[in-house]
């Protein structure tokens, strides 16, 4: 079977969907980075793939991912006790209802603070001002200090780590370097945290104090590799929140009732029902993580095939969230699929699925939605014009963005 790294590369997100088709149901096999592959998707799919004895992620992902999105010794590379250990972290730090209604309020007033400036300008690019917005929330929120000269450059940086995990080209470049740096000036901070104790309750004191399965400490590097697993993550709601502005500008029909919302996030996490909807709605359509990947660690079975140890197993989440077995007109954007009602654990999986706190989900799913559900309303109740500009979503680009970034101009 040829390898389809290649094509991957070039499809993007249409890869694995028009493989699928032309292979006709079932899991689809393949060749990848030089492995035999197979690709699943389905709620049932999603249980087997999150159980360990089936996948594994040690050695899984490829060192161009790690360079870039993840970092090395990043807790995407561990498995069973090593892993729940490290994954309590961030479950502790992103999982907290109280942590995150306050990272929502940081993500409140910087917006307060960055749309009166957006107002003396001719025109801006939303993409890079919600970046700028969310690194200043979320360093503030971290306990990361940042001027407002680094807090550009830093935006630059987490975002150019996501922008070029998945390309040859350029972008890939400037994110290992964007990376490098990013570890070095936190490697610091987390160096003067420990020679300070008693410092705050934030999260970069809790990555420093942190202590791992084995009971030490992690070193300066895979410390700082983890501060960026958690501001990194929620500088890129960015796309989120830039495909949010796309569909209100594609379906203004939507925005009244969104403006109604009070978009804010209570103590309790409740955000609006409404602004909630869209924000799954928002990470249901549009394209953001393709898929993602583990190893069988031994010859697992899965509706009848053998999974040979060693396969890549991929899990298409972009498939799964476009499947119409599941999603009614899956191309059509509509958040009434969830208003009152919370998708399934397994069903809706733009960040994975399984048990955040068990598996290898994302545990930052509840920051995506207080964020979109901060920002949503706000870009709904905001006056501003969409003047003519390349609005297409290129599908060979991953991660993909409105090519214009979306620009609006005229904001009062
Ligand atoms: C983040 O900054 O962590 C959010 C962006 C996540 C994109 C997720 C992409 C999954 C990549 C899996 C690659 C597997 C390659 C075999």
């Amino acid at each position: 079977m040829i390898d389809h790294t290649l094509p991957l590369l070039a499809q993007g997100y249409a890869w694995l969907p028009d493989l699928t088709r032309r292979r006709g149901p079932g899991p689809v096999r393949t060749r990848l980075l030089g492995k035999p592959a197979i690709a699943l998707r389905g709620p049932d799919a999603v249980a087997f793939f999150y159980d360990e004895d089936h996948v594994r992620r040690r050695s899984a992902l490829p060192e161009p991912v790690l360079s870039t999105l993840f970092g090395k010794g990043a807790v995407h590379t561990l498995d069973g006790e090593a892993h729940r250990a490290r994954k309590a972290l961030f479950v502790s730090l992103l999982q907290d209802a109280a942590g995150v209604a306050a990272l929502a309020r940081r993500v409140a007033q910087e917006w307060e603070r960055s749309a009166k400036e957006w107002g003396d300008r001719s025109e801006v690019v939303f993409f890079d001002e919600v970046s700028v917005l969310l690194t200043r929330a979320v360093c503030g929120w971290a306990g990361i200090p940042l001027d407002d000269r680094e807090a550009r450059r830093t935006a630059e940086d987490l975002i150019a780590m996501v922008d070029g995990f998945a390309t040859a080209g350029p972008r890939h470049w400037l994110a290992r370097r964007a990376r490098n740096r990013q570890e070095e000036r936190i490697a610091r901070l987390i160096e003067q945290a420990r020679s300070e104790p008693g410092g705050p309750d934030d999260a970069l004191h809790a990555v420093a104090a942190h202590r791992d399965a084995d009971g030490e400490r992690l070193d300066p590097r895979t410390a700082a590799v983890e501060v960026l697993n958690v501001i990194r993550p929620t500088v890129a709601v960015t796309w989120f929140a830039v495909f949010g502005a796309h569909a209100l500008h594609r379906h203004p029909e939507l925005r009244a009732r969104l403006a109604g919302e009070d978009g804010g996030y209570g103590e309790d996490g409740a955000g609006g029902d409404y602004a909630r909807a869209f924000a799954h709605e928002v990470r249901r359509f549009y394209p953001f993580a393709p898929f993602v990947a583990g190893l069988a660690p031994q010859d697992v079975h899965w509706q009848g095939e053998t999974i040979a140890e060693g396969t890549l197993v991929l899990l298409d989440l972009y498939g799964q969230n476009h499947d119409p077995e599941l999603w009614p007109r899956p191309y059509v954007f509509d958040p009434e699929r969830f208003v009152g009602r919370e998708p399934g654990r397994d069903e809706l999986v733009p960040q994975g699925g399984g048990d955040a706190a068990a598996d290898h989900r994302c545990p930052g799913e509840d920051v995506v939605l207080a964020a979109l559900s901060t920002l949503l309303p706000r870009l709904a109740r905001l006056g501003y014009e969409v003047p003519e500009q390349d609005l297409r979503i290129p599908l060979h680009r991953m991660p993909t963005r409105p090519r214009s970034g979306f620009v609006i101009s005229g904001v009062r």
